[in-house]
């Protein structure tokens, strides 16, 4: 009846997991409890999960991003005092099933379940606005593909309390995820979950690639776009391009796990380097999907806090480009030691290090606008500049590691590890820390406490480089990744001084907790941030904050790259214009309906409940195919009432004298 599901699947002889299982239930029911005794249910229902406006998807992914980053960091804290206690002669307080759950589990919910939805996110919350749209091209889309990201997250962690997560390493490679060495569940988790969430990151790539392309404002040609546009289109362009790849190679590792093929198995004509060429044919590209529109937060911040135009706009658009085209031609550099020869080597060793050209000529323009301008060193200035510096040591090692020569020593080494942490905390993380500083007054209308977003910012930089800087150094003296037994003790010290910075992190985000609870404990005190310096130059800031569900009572027009400063300098007249109605599209629960049966889907699939899949397929074609005929009604905004928001708009921003 439950295929493969026993009770014996709940791990109850594991503590470490009982006990978090424990303390999430506690969380639900706090939360449950919360939004009841507040009356908070209505409100939730309509005014975010069953809504379809940009806003409100965006800001849930990145609360989703938020609690992901939270289970991902916990995994880290973990691993890095088992190895600390481990290299000192003592044994460890993790199994080594354990451990390599663990290890899987953060590369895996950092990578796809939390900065995925961050970037996803800032994309869902900025673009529209950016641009001069009303929201993406298919709302209905677009709530859809959130919710498959949010089953996807739910069943990806379910595995923690019924089964098991894989032990094969984020990436799941052959033949260690084939069924022969992984018979578990782990690994058909790990395939269900991406899957899921795979197909709702495509339909999002989609979204926005018509929305870029179709929806911009009368005036905006793609030179006018502001770069965090640029980056959002290429990362999206990314998506479309190299999604399928992860989902077809995923399909293949899927038919060997259930149907006994030989895709990528030992035998048989199997050929296990394929996979590992297939799933870095996307993960390179995966890196910039989410590198890029870090890289136009940096840009925009940068501009508006220098008080300058950004320096070389063009060569700014050219770089995201050509990075974009050349992220699909390195992904070799992520195995030169499978001996595909001298030649093969080179090649990729050599494009791996032309990527660092655009990449430099980025780090130029940012200190070009901040040369002479006039710098506000407040903290999303400063997490700005931590970028710069940290992404700029990580890239410098990203070079040395594509000197096949130099990799072959260094492949799956720990410093491997510090390079891409380097990169991918002081980039992406770094990244969607200043996007939440920058932009968290333009949606909350009250601007984020400065103190303590400073002290968070200091600790995170000094944690990163005491956390990261000895495994360099272990790297060169020849520790491997993913150990957590029988460590050589020659590391104790340097891998010691890791965990001490690990846990400077740990402040650096207590101190985040509470700059978030004394924002909003004294919000009153900072409210409307219409007209005040922090607004920035791009079009986002020529709404009111928070912006009113139709975004802009009249579309502006656009005649340079700054529009907003054009506006805030009456270089743009915005006067006597006639207001229309405006129709926004109604609420739909389908894509929550949809995404239940297909969270049920995955989980039946896993535990091989065949009747139930077979269920859950047909209730999701049949719930299309009724969707389809019926369209999303519309309700309309009266332009009395859009009158009105107008007119205090105008009169907070002064932008009606
Ligand atoms: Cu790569």
């Amino acid at each position: 009846m439950f295929g493969k599901l026993t009770i014996n699947d709940i791990p109850i002889h594991e503590p470490i997991i009982m006990y978090t299982i424990f303390i999430v239930f506690i969380l639900f029911l706090i939360t449950i409890f919360s939004i009841t005794y507040f009356k908070k249910w209505k409100w939730l229902w309509n005014e975010y999960l069953i809504s379809l406006d940009h806003k409100k998807i965006g800001i849930m992914y990145i609360i989703m991003a938020i609690i992901m980053f939270i289970r991902g960091f916990i995994d880290a804290l973990m691993m890095r005092t088992q190895q600390t206690i481990v290299s000192s002669g003592k044994p460890g307080f993790l199994t080594s099933n354990h451990y390599n759950q663990i290890f899987t589990a953060h590369g895996v919910i950092m990578i796809f379940f939390m900065a995925m939805p961050f970037i996803i996110g800032f994309m869902n919350l900025i673009i529209p606005l950016q641009i001069g749209a009303r929201d993406l091209a298919f709302p209905f889309l677009n709530s859809l593909s959130f919710w498959l990201f949010f089953v996807s997250t739910l069943l990806i962690n379910i595995s923690l309390g019924i089964g098991e997560f894989a032990q094969t390493g984020w990436l799941a490679y052959p033949p260690l995820s084939n069924k022969q060495y992984s018979p578990g569940v782990g690994v058909d988790y790990w395939i269900w979950s991406l899957q899921i969430s795979g197909i709702g990151t495509l339909l999002t790539g989609i979204n926005f690639i018509v929305t870029i392309l179709k929806m911009r404002a009368p005036g905006m040609s793609l030179m006018k776009m502001p770069i965090f546009t640029w980056t959002t289109l290429c990362s999206n362009i990314l998506i479309v391009l190299s999604f399928p790849i992860l989902t077809v190679t995923i399909l293949l590792l899927t038919l060997d796990r259930y149907l006994n093929t030989h895709f990528f198995t030992n035998d048989m004509g199997g050929n296990i380097m394929m996979y590992i060429n297939l799933i870095w044919a996307w993960g390179h590209p995966e890196v910039y999907i989410l590198m890029l529109p870090a890289f136009g937060i940096f840009s925009e911040i940068t501009a508006t806090f220098s008080k300058k135009k950004l320096f070389g706009y063009k060569s700014l658009v050219l770089a995201t480009i050509s990075i974009t085209i050349l992220s699909f031609m390195v992904w070799l550099h992520h195995f030169f030691t499978m001996g595909a020869g001298a030649n093969v080597n080179s090649f990729f060793g050599i494009t791996t290090m032309i990527i660092a050209i655009p990449t430099g000529v980025k780090i130029f323009n940012w200190i070009f606008t901040m040369y002479k301008g006039n710098i506000k060193y407040n903290s999303a200035m400063l997490w700005t500049i931590g970028f710069i510096v940290s992404f700029s040591i990580g890239g410098m090692s990203g070079v040395l590691l594509s000197v096949p020569g130099a990799d072959f020593y260094l492949h799956n080494s720990l410093f491997l590890i510090a390079h891409f942490h380097n990169v991918i905390i002081g980039g992406v993380v770094f990244g969607c820390f200043a996007g939440i500083t920058y932009w968290f007054p333009k949606f909350f209308g009250f601007k984020l406490n400065e103190k303590w977003g400073i002290r968070a910012f200091w600790y995170w930089i000094f944690g990163l480089f005491i956390a990261f800087l000895p495994l360099y150094a272990l790297g060169f003296m020849g520790m491997t990744r993913r150990l957590s037994q029988n460590i050589n003790l020659n590391f104790h010290t340097l891998l010691t001084i890791s965990t001490i910075g690990t846990i400077i992190i740990l402040i650096g985000i207590i101190c985040q907790v509470i700059q978030f609870y004394v924002s909003i404990h004294n919000k009153k005190k900072n409210l409307d941030i219409t007209g005040d310096p922090w607004n920035g130059r791009t079009l986002e800031w020529f709404t009111s904050s928070p912006p009113k569900i139709y975004n802009f009572a009249i579309i502006p027009k656009v005649k340079n790259i700054d529009a907003f400063w054009d506006i805030k300098n009456k270089k743009l007249n915005y006067k006597n214009k006639e207001y229309k109605s405006i129709k926004i599209p109604n609420n739909s629960c389908i894509g929550l309906i949809i995404s239940i049966f297909t969270l049920i889907f995955g989980f039946s699939m896993v535990w091989y409940i065949w009747w139930l899949s077979i269920i859950c397929i047909i209730s999701i074609i049949l719930i299309l195919i009724i969707k389809s005929f019926n369209i999303i009604e519309h309700y309309e905004i009266s332009n009395d009432n859009i009158i009105k928001n107008e007119r205090e708009f105008l009169k907070a921003g002064k932008y009606d004298k």
